[in-house]
């Protein structure tokens, strides 16, 4: 056990150091408030003893730093019968585990840590037991989610931005679960229980199936989750079946995160792409990710962020931006869509900035039907 000792009294100090490393602790010291916070600030403790009575900052305030930076540590104050009335307040709100007034008997203080840190322990186990009993609930409502048809695939029109004919749909997931009721709730119970796997194999269907419902000519935009790519064979059985409409398909993945620059997505995007799926970048513009990737990913459609579509006809920079993005698809080959388009300024603008694809409630909202 590793405990901190903070007294301005060297003889006290060298008493308490040598009665605990007696019972075999590891003791560190401080002889004023400063040098106990840097010790504080680069040390994780079990418990810390401090004093009261220190040149500023005292003992009070030293803990209270220390139960943010280490809520885990127990905090013991030790001090004169005197200053009680103002330490009281402290140990109310929780500052202070425990109280021994000077002077003390050495029995005394090692009875106060002791059951202190039986308490901490007891605390843990009730918490970490109630922290269990969620996630296994979490996973429990998960799994039926995925397999008892609580998901559906919603889908979206992208519009010619020239023509305004209907080039395709983006499938969105939808959630019919109570309490896993949304796309994000369902992702991030995935991410945590590692079932990206499972509910990606489960997209996939249900993208096979508006693929074969869907006119031929059309467009199936699917949102793929960066991690899922680091699985290469996983991925390799999840597309094969889709092949034949390779070319109707197109896999978005989002750069709305770090993922991407952790994950080695490299081979699975090699073996999509010579597969004849098309890639798409999602969510271009949010901020996350460096240039590098688009270069990388060499993606055949740019979505541009709706936080850079809204307001765009108002906002000279965001029109300068998009134009910049179309040509950089026309020098590519790629093809840049705007998402999240509202109004009728909104689409005028994008059209006159020469974008392909526009897509959001102007056109159509999200629907299970088409
Ligand atoms: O990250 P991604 O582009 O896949 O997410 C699209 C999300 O944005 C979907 O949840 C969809 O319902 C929503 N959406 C689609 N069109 C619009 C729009 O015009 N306005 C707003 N506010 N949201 C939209
Ligand atoms: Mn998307």
């Amino acid at each position: 056990m590793r405990v901190l000792v903070v007294d301005d009294d060297n003889n006290l100090r060298s008493v308490l150091r040598a009665a605990m490393e007696h019972r075999g602790c590891d003791v560190e010291e401080a002889g004023d408030g400063p040098e106990a916070l840097r010790r504080i600030s680069a040390e994780h403790y079990d418990a810390a003893v401090v004093d009261y009575q220190l040149p500023p900052p005292d003992g009070l305030e030293i803990l209270r730093q220390l139960r943010t930076a280490q809520p885990r540590c127990v905090r013991v104050l030790m001090s004169g019968a005197l200053d009680l009335p103002v330490v009281m307040g402290a140990v109310n709100r929780g500052e202070v585990s425990r109280l021994v007034a000077k002077p003390f008997r050495l029995e005394a203080l090692f009875n106060v840590l002791e059951e202190a840190l039986a308490e901490r322990g007891r605390l843990e186990q009730i918490y970490g037991r109630a922290q269990q009993d969620v996630l296994e609930q979490q996973r429990r409502e998960l799994d039926a989610c995925i397999s008892s048809c609580m998901l559906q695939l919603a889908v979206q029109p992208l519009i010619e931005a020239g023509s305004g004919t209907l080039h395709g749909y983006e499938a969105l997931l939808r959630s019919r679960h109570p309490t896993l009721n949304t796309p994000l709730r369902v992702l991030g119970a995935a991410e945590t229980h590692d079932m990206l796997g499972p509910l990606a194999d489960w997209i996939a269907l249900a993208a096979a199936d508006w693929l074969n419902k869907l006119p031929q000519g059309l467009l199936l935009f699917i949102n793929a989750h960066p991690r899922e790519l680091a699985d290469l064979p996983a991925v390799k059985r999840r597309f094969e079946p889709l092949r034949a409409a390779a070319d109707r398909l197109v896999i978005e993945i989002t750069e709305r995160s770090n993922l991407l620059e952790e994950t080695d997505w490299r081979a699975a995007i090699l073996w999509l792409s010579q597969a004849g799926f098309r890639i798409a970048i999602d969510d271009l513009g949010s901020g996350y990710n460096s240039l590098a990737v688009l270069a990388e990913l060499q993606p055949a459609f740019l979505k541009v962020d709706m936080s850079i579509v809204r307001n765009i006809d108002r906002e000279e920079r965001k029109q300068r931006l998009v134009e910049l993005l179309t040509r950089f698809a026309q020098a590519t080959g790629s093809r840049v869509v705007l998402e999240g388009i509202e109004t009728e300024a909104e689409a005028t603008t994008a059209r006159r900035l020469g974008v392909d694809l526009l897509q959001g409630y102007l056109f159509g909202r999200p629907a299970l039907n088409v």
